[in-house]
């Protein structure tokens, strides 16, 4: 009885398939949180978050930093992967070895043993963000998988088909759980819904999304 309850209140990592190519980790980041975070701080200290212009003129309701060889960027002339921050000028600030440690056990744990990611996009969603419908495919390999690691408040992720029209499944996300994309998962449209208000004791009123990639 009373190791029912503490199981609910801490529950272990547990592995949740989402479909072919796709698997939740439950909670795999919650012990590793506030060592991410730190992360985090350190990496937005030095390239700070912006809120970048979409290729048609619109400014993201998302803010983003990146870390790592490469960073993903986006202006008036497109998505792409970059060395250096394109407002300073200078590289991307090394991703901490807490970052790499998870990203390489995330993959390993969903069968992906030799992914060591050159890119992490960290993405800031304060209440009222989102992120629409698309694919990711500025990264030169599709064979790679994606690691994406959510901190702080709850979203709910949508998970659609490899065409924008395919209905997407809703997926809740919360702080600690890590998703790994793979193989015939690895282009399907996704997007994050717009984040209500409240409050987690790490991160306030944000949310936080880490996404490893091999960019080369
Ligand atoms: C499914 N970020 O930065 S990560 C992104 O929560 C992005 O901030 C979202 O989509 C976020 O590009 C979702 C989860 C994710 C990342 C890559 C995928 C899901 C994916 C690639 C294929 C399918
Ligand atoms: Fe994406």
């Amino acid at each position: 009885m009373t190791m029912d309850l503490f199981e609910q209140a801490s529950p272990e990592p547990r592995a949740e398939p989402l479909c072919e190519g796709a698997v939740v980790l439950r909670r795999f980041a919650d012990t590793s949180g506030a060592e991410l975070l730190a992360g985090i701080e350190r990496v937005a200290k030095q390239v700070p978050f912006r809120q970048m212009q979409t290729p048609g003129g619109h400014t993201m309701s998302v803010a983003m930093t990146c870390c790592g060889d490469w960073g993903w960027v986006t202006d008036r002339q497109g998505y792409r992967y970059q060395h250096q921050d394109p407002v300073s000028g200078v590289p991307w600030p090394a991703m901490p070895d807490v970052f790499n440690a998870l990203a390489t056990g995330a993959a390993e744990t969903a069968g992906y043993a030799s992914f060591q990611p050159d890119s992490c996009l960290i993405n800031r969603y304060s209440p009222g963000a989102k992120m629409g419908l698309h694919q990711d495919r500025d990264e030169e390999d599709f064979d790679q998988p994606i690691v994406s690691v959510s901190l702080g408040v709850p979203a709910t992720f949508q998970f659609g088909g490899l065409l924008r029209g395919n209905r997407p499944q809703r997926v809740p996300l919360a702080h600690g759980d890590v998703v790994v994309w793979g193989g015939p998962a690895r282009l399907r449209y996704h997007g994050v819904l717009t984040l209500k208000t409240s409050d987690h004791p790490l991160t306030g009123s944000y949310r936080y999304n880490l996404t490893f990639r091999r960019a080369r």
